[in-house]
């Protein structure tokens, strides 16, 4: 055996050995109490069946360069060439993108995870390398939170993950909080994963400490176990997609008995007299009632009428995860949150208002301290080029260069893509319709991804360059919601010819005739200490001491918790003093009734929260024809789609096939049992999974993970059976409203029925057809 290296990833600190011969093993840090069994994958890291050994050219780009038959990607082999080779074709696609359509031609938004290291970051890199090269359109916003992200600047005056972070420490919670209400739960798989690390994973003792405190949990939602069962929460199984009715039926109740805080609406909000007009029904004719919502929600109106008094009563949290607005027109559901709560009064008092982002918040690792200083990145020098889209309209801007797309008050306009460039994300697991997508993608001349893995995204590129995994780097992490600072050591050699997405980049730089700019003459090594030196400069300006690189690097994680200030919250100091602390928000208050939203005039986003039904819901038409709501949710055995070929992911699937709940009724109706293979499908696409019935799911709704590798049967078919079960080969590719354009992928109607033909054998479990360059002429 050899010494076992530390190294760190976004669900937690390991030591990866190898042994004799060759297999991994992998041991959480001793410092984590609940480490994330997911690290037991990282064993699958040298898969040969996965991993990219060489640089790979799809056979027509090897022959043919940016004139070959785009719509051929996917179908072809690769053939597999030395990185000389590699590079000098990928700079002249670069090269021949600018010369033809100008820089705005390269889409270089490439979000993703990527790995957790701090200099070895694809995104910076990537971003770093189109800067130089002259810029890029870039995307904004995440698929994560992107409604929420543009919504509540306008109603709270801040950045919405700094709103998040107003969330009460666990201790509050259990000294001053008498209710939580969760809309969706506070699932505790997703509390594994914080981006850019995490030293420790506190999170099943704080749960014990909030259950031991007699709190009154509810759980409004179609998931019963997405409350954790040790909260022991009051479960009303409401449809998905009705919270914001039954918010603003919660709103009616207090209006109409007289329940909500006069004092605090009239001082630290503006626009209640508008919302309130609308939720008694005198602007519209529609009194938003509980026995309105009861209809769309399928929950007792009297139930609705019992919590309003009840959250009325004593402190009351209101808890959301994000999947709520990851959805048709998810900006509701916020809004009218934060609405309730204001009605409440609790905003800014410790232990109430409202939580966003439940599951991975609300047991958090900050507890009130934050990281009162920046962790050094590499730097970026700016992107000369300013067109950008949203995120989650991918797909829209390469069928529609030239069209527009409402965003924010903007009106944007679609540049024509001729070059993608992907490092650190899977597209072809995280965006919306992949079918829809991949006859899209077959519209730009080049695909450049830098890849570990053949994931979907890889086979569909024409260039791929095979990367280094964060195991295989030297590096250090910190994650901006996290304590620690983690040194990562090289723990395992490169996998064969895979290099650092800097080197990558340094090739290309060279190539390009930036190197130098690109470099600065660092080697990777120097650039970590860099960064190292600039994160130990910022946190000493702040009072944090942290030591010299050669002593961190060979140390344990640092635990920066007993050094860090309790941060203040904006929202306690507005409260405290409404003048002296006003919100930035045009009144300076609380906006539940918002004219800048009001006066860009969307009719799918007016100026205060109101209720629309979506387009697919179980309320809606379209459920005629497919009668079940499809729900993808993070996935406890792995992160995203990484690591989907590891053990722990591959010991939950079912017969090789993603698991899909569903309720016993459902499955009954349709002849399915557990374990059966289902076929999911939709007008948009189909896909095969493996049933687990169950009573925590709701009637009428199917729970299904992301992150399952895409698998098209046969890829030459646009509108093919993936064989796999991603949920995004049947996911709805619309923006939540023309103010957020986020990604609606909650928003899915579904049939389901018994696959009773012979099992199609998965691709994605061995590499793509390779040749060897020397049998080409
Ligand atoms: N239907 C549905 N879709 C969803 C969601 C949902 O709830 N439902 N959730 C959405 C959300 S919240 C998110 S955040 C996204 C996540 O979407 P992504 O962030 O795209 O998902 P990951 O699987 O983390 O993809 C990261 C990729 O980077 C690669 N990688 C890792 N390290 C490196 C590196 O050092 N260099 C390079 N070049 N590559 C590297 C990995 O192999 C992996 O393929 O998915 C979204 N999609
Ligand atoms: N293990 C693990 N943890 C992760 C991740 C991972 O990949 N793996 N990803 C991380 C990332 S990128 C993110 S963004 C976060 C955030 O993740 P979130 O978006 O907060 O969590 P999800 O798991 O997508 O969804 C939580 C639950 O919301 C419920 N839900 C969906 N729609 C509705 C609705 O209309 N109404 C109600 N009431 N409930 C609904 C679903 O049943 C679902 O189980 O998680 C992070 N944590
Ligand atoms: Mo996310």
């Amino acid at each position: 055996m050899t010494r076992a290296r530390p190294t760190a990833t976004h669900w937690g600190n390991y030591l990866v050995d190898t042994a004799a011969d060759g297999t991994l093993s992998v041991t959480p840090h001793g410092d984590d109490p609940h480490p994330s069994p997911i690290g037991r994958s990282l064993t699958a890291l040298h898969d040969p069946a996965h991993r990219i050994a060489r640089p790979a050219i799809r056979l027509g780009y090897y022959r043919d360069r940016a004139a070959a038959d785009p719509t051929l990607r996917g179908r072809e082999p690769f053939v597999e060439v030395d990185w000389n080779t590699a590079l000098d074709i990928a700079a002249d696609a670069l090269r021949t993108a600018r010369a033809t359509a100008g820089n705005r031609a390269i889409y270089g938004g490439s979000y993703g995870w990527a790995g957790a290291g701090r200099f070895h970051h694809a995104q910076g890199q990537v971003h770093r390398f189109l800067q130089l090269f002259g810029g890029y359109t870039a995307s904004v916003d995440t698929y994560s939170f992107a409604a929420a992200e543009v919504l509540i600047p306008h109603v709270l005056g801040m950045n919405a993950y700094v709103a998040a972070r107003q969330a009460p420490s666990t201790e509050e919670i259990t000294r001053h909080c008498a209710r939580i209400v969760f809309f969706g739960g506070a699932p505790q798989r997703n509390t594994q994963v914080n981006p850019g690390g995490v030293g420790a994973h506190p999170g099943p003792g704080r749960l014990t400490a909030l259950r031991g405190a007699g709190i009154d949990f509810i759980h409004i939602g179609p998931v019963r176990d997405d409350c954790d069962p040790a909260l022991d929460a009051r479960w009303i199984p409401c449809r998905p997609h009705s919270d914001a009715a039954i918010m603003l039926a919660l709103l009616h109740t207090l209006i109409t008995e007289g329940l909500h805080d006069h004092a605090f609406l009239d001082r630290y909000t503006t626009g209640f007299d508008r919302l309130a007009e609308y939720v008694t029904g005198r602007g519209d004719g529609v009194p938003k009632s509980p026995e309105w919502a009861a209809e769309l929600a399928e929950i007792p109106a009297d139930e609705i009428r019992a919590l309003a008094r009840l959250m009325a009563r004593e402190r009351c949290l209101i808890g959301l995860p994000y999947a709520l607005q990851r959805a048709e027109h998810g900006e509701q559901s916020y809004w009218a949150a934060w609405a309730l709560a204001a009605a409440l009064g609790h905003i800014g008092l410790p232990g109430g208002g409202v939580l966003m982002g439940t599951g991975i918040g609300m047991t958090n690792n900050m507890q009130r301290r934050y990281l009162p200083f920046e962790i050094g990145g590499l730097p970026q020098p700016g992107n000369p080029v300013a067109e950008f889209v949203p995120v989650a309209r991918l797909t829209e801007m390469l069928e529609r260069p030239g069209g527009t797309v409402d965003y924010n008050g903007r009106v944007l306009t679609y540049p024509p893509i001729d070059l993608i460039y992907w490092a650190g994300g899977n597209p072809f697991h995280h965006h919306q319709d992949l079918n829809r997508l991949r006859r899209a993608w077959s519209r730009p001349r080049t695909v450049i991804v830098n890849e570990i893995s053949w994931t979907a995204t890889a086979r569909l590129a024409d260039i791929v360059l095979p990367t280094t995994a964060g195991a295989e780097r030297e590096d250090f992490a910190g994650g901006r919601t996290d304590h620690w600072l983690t040194p990562m050591r090289r723990a395992l050699e490169p996998y064969g010819q895979a290099r650092d997405d800097y080197a990558i980049f340094a090739g290309l730089a060279e190539r390009l005739g930036f190197a130098e700019r690109f470099t600065e003459g660092r080697t990777a090594r120097q650039w970590v200490e860099q960064l190292w030196r600039t994160t130990v400069d910022n946190a000493a300006a702040a009072g944090i001491r942290l030591p010299e690189y050669a002593d961190f690097r060979a140390g344990a994680p640092l635990d920066l918790r007993p050094q860090l200030p309790e941060s203040p919250h904006t929202l306690e100091q507005f409260r405290d003093d409404p003048q002296r602390h006003p919100l930035r928000t045009p009144s300076g208050r609380i906006e539940l009734f918002s004219r800048t939203i009001a006066e860009f005039g969307y009719p799918d986003c007016p100026g205060h929260p109101a209720w629309f039904p979506p387009r697919e819901w179980l309320g809606s038409p379209a459920a005629q024809r497919f009668p079940l709501h499809l729900l993808s949710h993070q996935p406890a055995t792995r992160l995203h789609s990484q690591l989907d070929h590891g053990v722990i992911s591959r010991e939950a699937k079912i017969r090789g096939r993603e698991p899909l709940r569903m309720n016993p009724a459902d499955a009954a109706t349709r002849g399915l049992r557990d374990g059966d293979i289902a076929r999911v499908h939709n007008d948009r696409g189909a896909l095969l999974a493996g049933v687990r019935i169950s009573d925590a799911v709701r009637p009428g709704v199917m729970h299904m993970a992301t992150g399952a590798w895409y698998d098209p049967l046969n890829p030459s078919d646009p509108e093919s059976l993936d064989v796999h079960g991603n949920p995004n080969s049947v996911t709805n590719d619309i923006g939540t409203s023309s103010l957020a354009q986020g990604p609606s992928a909650n928003s899915c109607l579904v049939e389901a029925e018994r696959y009773d033909g012979e099992l199609p054998p998965l691709s994605v479990g061995t590499p793509p057809p390779l040749v060897d360059a020397g049998s080409i002429r």
